[in-house]
């Protein structure tokens, strides 16, 4: 019997316990052990099994390392199968989070009990795949096939008050999943309660299905796995009989299983939970962390001021004047308002958050007793030099002192401190409160117990923390100022936004360029533009002024109602704004280029090398530690569709040599901009790719 299921009998009944740490994911060893100790109980006639998980959770699914790699039996949807067919009687109890082929374990059990803090689902749409083991046909018999559908194509976790009214679990008891499963099943046997296989259950009656899947693929916006799933659900509806409905399922299962959509989002999983694993801080004790000063009240200090109340934090918010302060006040308020009304903040917890865990501030001695500090000021290096001497003076010893700025040298910020060890960027992305992205910006001095700090707050505040080096832009603005700079060049060419940003939204992104930059603020790229002028273009740059004149006519964007898109109609029903042609062609005319066609391939394919050579440049300068942090930046702060796992997992998928081959065949047009990353050369040299750096860094 192998070690990762426990055998043990109790009268009548033989119990099956999962060991198999952290959380039971249904490896090998578990699928073999459970299916030898139904044998064994039906064998030793036994009259019921439980089955349960020590630790904390039940199963938790299939063992998602094991997917790619030839599989062993007992495959899981026969275990399952299996399950269901014994003739004992054969209960689950379900704690921690009973989830995707976990709930078809449970599923195929005659009786569910769950300790009332269980969560159960089926989030394998989440992993571009769908519940291969028989989720999609039993769901719907025993919750109905709206409720399956919802939790099938959400991969929401269900609480088990939720999954008992919906007939998921059949009871909800506290204590113990041994005790509570034993009481049951004993209850059960007692009463002589029959066995009740869900596969043997009537098939719920079809309804719209092509309806909801047309719907389901609109809303995946690209994905495949929910949409697919909708049609695996049908076949529990539609299918002749149980049987070939589980075949049915297989089949979509196996084509999801295959597809580079699921190869990206099993790499983001790993990759979000590979990001804060960084060798350097491991045992390095963060500070501690209660009371902050936020400096700044506009947009992005509200939101971060949000977050921190959020979190239980204190917040000291620091503003010039009282009027100043009483704004930012109002713009946390109206964050917090939105908590209010979605019900994750009671009227007392708003009104404590911003009563008594806020304190407005314009004197910085108010920041004195602060853990840590972030200043959310205008992005001015003098703004910020002026901040951080004051905050110098009076912040305590062994305060953190953090910037968010997001482009500005932090070792320059840091060096007007006699404390630079203490001094590291907090890079927040607008909304602040919303957006999940943090980088974690390490100057040259930056303490590892304040690293260690950064990432304690980002993990407080629910974010996914990514280390960065020092640069212009650090990580995620930096690869922007690279992509974005090689859409105005396919525009100097002859594209136009409009035709940019569709292909980059059927290709995934959330937004395109031009409506992410009309979002953002025009005015942000004009002061980018303005200083990287002032500062000295290098002369082989191309450069143009189309987007000034949009600015200067006062066009910024969403917040003016007009800029690349007219807005009259609101932000959705967006419609080119008629002036930007003009400027383009007018721009176009002066530089003497004669526009040419280009077709949604080439402009998806040329931005998409400039993303990624220019991160293969940050990768290799140790600016991202791994190409997975590049991956996770993307992912979270720039609306990189996940399904595609992050641009340089995309790169792998695509080929090196092939991106490398186009990159140098443009270099032959524009050697300054398209100048191959040295990384990028070394791997096609080497015949690897940026997934064995991973590999290499864990
Ligand atoms: C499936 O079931 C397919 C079937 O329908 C059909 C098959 C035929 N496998 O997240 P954490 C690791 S698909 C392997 O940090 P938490 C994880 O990588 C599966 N490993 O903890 C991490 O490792 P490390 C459907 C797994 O408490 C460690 O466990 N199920 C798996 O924040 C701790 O994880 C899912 O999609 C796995 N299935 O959250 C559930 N799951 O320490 C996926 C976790 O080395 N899992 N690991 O970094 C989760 O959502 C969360 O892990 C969970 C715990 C909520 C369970």
């Amino acid at each position: 019997m192998p070690e990762a299921i426990g055998y043990e009998r109790v009268g009548d009944i033989v119990i099956l316990a999962a060991d198999n740490p952290p959380v039971n994911a249904l490896g090998h060893a578990v699928r073999q052990g459970l299916a030898v100790g139904l044998d064994r109980a039906e064998a030793e006639g036994a009259r019921g099994v439980l089955i349960y998980g020590t630790g904390r959770t039940f199963f938790a699914g299939a063992d998602i390392r094991e997917f790619g790699k030839p599989p062993k039996e007992p495959h899981l949807p026969e275990l399952c199968n299996r399950i269901e067919a014994s003739p004992l009687l054969v209960v689950s109890a379900l704690h921690g989070t009973a989830l995707g082929g976990g709930l078809e374990v449970a599923l195929a059990t005659h009786y569910r009990i769950a300790v009332p803090q269980a969560k159960v689902g089926l989030p394998e749409v989440h992993l571009g795949i769908l519940p291969g083991a028989g989720g999609t046909q039993r769901l719907p018999r025993v919750a109905g096939v709206e409720a399956a559908l919802d939790m099938i194509t959400t991969g929401r976790h269900v609480r088990a008050d939720e999954a008992l009214r919906l007939g998921v679990i059949d009871r909800v008891a506290e204590g113990e999943p041994r005790e509570i499963g034993l009481s049951y099943l004993r209850e059960l046997l007692d009463e002589g309660a029959p066995r009740r296989p869900v596969g043997e259950m009537p098939a719920p009656a079809p309804v719209d299905f092509d309806a909801i899947y047309a719907a389901v693929l609109r809303k995946g916006r690209g994905q495949l796995s929910p949409a697919t799933a909708v049609r695996a659900v049908q076949a529990a509806c539609e299918a002749e009989s149980f049987a070939a409905g589980l075949k049915r399922e297989r089949e979509l299962f196996m084509e999801l299983m295959n597809s580079d959509q699921r190869e990206g989002l099993i790499h983001a999983f790993f990759a979000d939970r590979a990001v804060g694993k960084l060798p350097e801080l491991e045992g390095v004790a963060p500070r501690p962390l209660a009371a902050i000063g936020v400096i700044g009240g506009g947009t992005m200090g509200a939101g971060i001021a949000t977050a921190a109340l959020l979190s239980g934090l204190s917040v000291t918010m620091l503003e010039m004047t009282p009027e100043a302060a009483e704004a930012a006040k109002g713009r946390i308020e109206g964050n917090l308002s939105g908590a209010l009304k979605r019900g994750k903040l009671t009227a007392q917890q708003f009104d404590n958050l911003t009563t008594k865990a806020l304190t407005l501030a314009i004197d910085y001695d108010a920041l004195a007793d602060a853990d840590l500090v972030i200043e959310a000021v205008f992005e001015d290096m003098e703004v910020k030099k002026q901040v951080f001497t004051k905050l110098d003076a009076v912040c305590k010893p062994g305060a953190v002192l953090a910037s968010n700025t997001s482009y500005l040298d932090i070792n320059q910020i840091a060096a007007v401190t006699s404390r630079p060890q203490d001094v590291l960027g907090l890079h927040f992305f607008s909304p602040a409160h919303v957006m999940k992205l943090l980088e974690v910006v390490i100057a040259d001095q930056t303490a590892p117990d304040v690293a260690a700090t950064g990432f304690a707050l980002g993990k407080r505040l629910g974010k996914v923390s990514v280390r960065a080096g020092v640069c212009d832009g650090f990580i995620g603005n930096r690869i922007l100022s690279v992509y974005r700079t090689c859409a105005d060049h396919m525009i100097l060419d002859g594209a136009s936004p409009y035709q940019i940003d569709e292909a980059l939204e059927e290709f995934g992104f959330a937004m395109g360029p031009f409506a992410v930059a009309d979002l953002a603020g025009l005015d942000i790229g004009w002061a980018v533009r303005k200083r990287k002028r002032a500062e000295g273009l290098d002369p082989r740059a191309r450069d143009s002024a189309y987007a000034d004149k949009l600015c200067e006519a006062g066009h910024f964007g969403q917040k003016t109602g007009k800029g690349y898109y007219d807005y009259a109609a609101g932000a959705k029903a967006r419609v080119p704004n008629p002036e930007v042609l003009p400027l383009i062609e007018a721009e176009r005319a002066q530089q003497g280029i004669t526009p040419r066609a280009f077709s949604k391939d080439e402009i998806v394919r040329r931005y998409m090398a400039a993303m990624v050579n220019e991160a293969a440049k940050v990768v290799g300068e140790g600016i991202a530690r791994r190409p997975l942090d590049v991956d996770v930046t993307l992912l979270y702060g720039y609306g990189f569709p996940r399904y595609r796992g992050g641009p340089l997992k995309w790169a792998d998928m695509q080929g090196l040599p092939e991106l490398l081959a186009d990159i140098k065949r443009w270099a032959a047009e524009d050697a300054y901009f398209w100048q191959p990353a040295p990384l990028l050369e070394q791997l096609v040299a080497e015949g690897r790719t940026f997934d064995d750096l991973n590999k290499e860094a864990v």
